[in-house]
């Protein structure tokens, strides 16, 4: 069926999809699972398979002809993540495990460097654990103070509480660009100018961004920008660093090994050019590759199109939700991604989640590895659909009908 907001069949997309004609406990598996991980289009499984089946060889280092084609077609996969973020240079672009060690990578190579004891580091309360804790380490290490800015009882960041928290001690700010307890959109590029205006250096946190709108870091302005791979239809181990030139000159190297120095002696080492410099040892190769396959496909559905299917989804499913009795959404931002996180009468989470399951419903259950933010809304947990441009009304229908059964056996 031709959606008319996107122009595009549902039913041909979702072929590209293997793993969307499985059957869990004998029913068709309804993947809502999105925010943990993506699934994989087969253009993206085939390029992984052929290259370890036809083209497997290290990089930077051969002089014959396989490893040469492996290293370009690592170098190119550099240059397509350059363009699907807008980066000035692929010199900017880092690869690396995942969003977490790109935060911690900033932690530890920009913190421990330029923060002193007593700086702040302010991030909003609706923060991953990924980053919440490389600053609480660092604080540990360093002395330098983690502030947090309040979030409302939509689930969006108080901005006049922000700017007032945006104190001269304040020398980094870190900032989720969508939740993903929560799905709130946070308005970047107008933290970054705020922060920018008093010298502060701003990393966002892309994880739940990349998959579902078009990025573009040089309007953003921000310094920093980390995603991981597998929420972007890609492989699990692979991610992305993006960094400001000028800042990541700056910075020391994260690891020492091979590939991130140019000569190396006992008496004096000197590190390698970026984006080198802090890819130390041999990278995942083939998911740096799988990446460059994904984003290759999906930028030929169009983020643009992805963002209208997803956007009428939310909508359609915050409608339908809402219709079962007792339930609760924990997130109700105005900018809000396509994730519906709940809370439904008294039953629990995991209770729910099992339910679910039963009916082949892949939905997580549980605090989304953001604590805090169940803490903000007094829930010990909330149940989460986090949707992707493959999903359809219909899967919705099927989890909400599944809702209400939920509804009859914890009358
Ligand atoms: N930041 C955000 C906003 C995330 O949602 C996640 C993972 C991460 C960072 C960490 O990404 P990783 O690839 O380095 O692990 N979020 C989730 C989730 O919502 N459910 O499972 C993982």
């Amino acid at each position: 069926m031709i959606n008319k907001g996107t122009g595009w069949d549902i039913e041909k997309v979702r072929r590209d999809f293997p793993i969307l004609r499985e059957q869990v406990y004998g029913k068709p598996l309804t993947y809502l699972d999105n925010a943990a991980t993506t699934q994989k289009p087969q253009i993206v499984i085939d390029t992984l398979t052929q290259y370890y089946a036809k083209e497997n060889a290290n990089i930077h280092r051969g002089i014959f002809c396989l490893s040469e084609q492996a290293t370009k077609r690592y170098k190119s996969a550099r240059h397509k993540v350059q363009g699907f973020l807008h980066a000035a240079s692929d010199q900017e672009i880092i690869f690396v495990r995942g969003t977490t060690e790109a935060i911690n990578l900033v932690a530890h190579c920009y913190g421990k460097t330029f923060l002193k004891p007593g700086d702040e580091v302010l991030i909003p309360h609706m923060e991953h654990h990924s980053n919440i804790v490389p600053w609480q380490i660092l604080a540990e290490q360093n002395g330098i103070k983690l502030k947090v800015a309040p979030i409302n009882d939509q689930g969006e960041l108080m901005m006049e509480e922000f700017v007032k928290l945006l104190t001269d001690r304040v020398k980094f700010v870190s900032v989720v660009h969508v939740s993903n307890a929560l799905g709130t959109v946070n308005s970047v590029k107008e933290i970054v100018r705020l922060a920018h205006a008093k010298g502060i250096p701003v990393l966002v946190d892309g994880a739940q961004a990349v998959a579902h709108t078009s990025v573009d870091v040089q309007d953003l302005g921000c310094d920093f920008y980390a995603f991981s791979g597998h929420k972007l239809l890609g492989p699990t181990g692979v991610g992305v660093l993006y960094g400001r030139k000028e800042l990541l000159e700056k910075m020391p190297p994260y690891q020492g090994g091979g590939d991130m120095i140019r000569s190396v002696s006992f008496e004096k080492t000197v590190y390698n050019d970026l984006p080198y410099k802090f890819e130390a040892g041999t990278p995942h190769i083939a998911g740096v590759i799988g990446l460059g396959a994904a984003i290759d496909y999906i930028s030929g559905i169009g983020l643009d199109r992805i963002e209208v299917h997803e956007q009428e989804l939310l909508k359609y499913g915050t409608k339908k939700l809402l219709e079962v009795p007792g339930l609760r959404i924990i997130g109700t931002a105005k900018q809000k991604s396509a994730i519906l996180s709940f809370v439904l009468g008294e039953a629990h989470a995991h209770d729910i989640g099992t339910i679910l399951d039963r009916q082949g419903i892949a939905i997580r259950a549980g605090h989304h590895c953001a604590m805090p933010v169940m803490q903000r809304f007094k829930v010990p947990a909330t149940t989460r659909a986090s949707l992707a441009f493959y999903n359809t009304v219909e899967e919705i229908d099927r989890m909400v009908a599944a809702l209400h059964e939920v509804t009859e056996v914890f009358q």
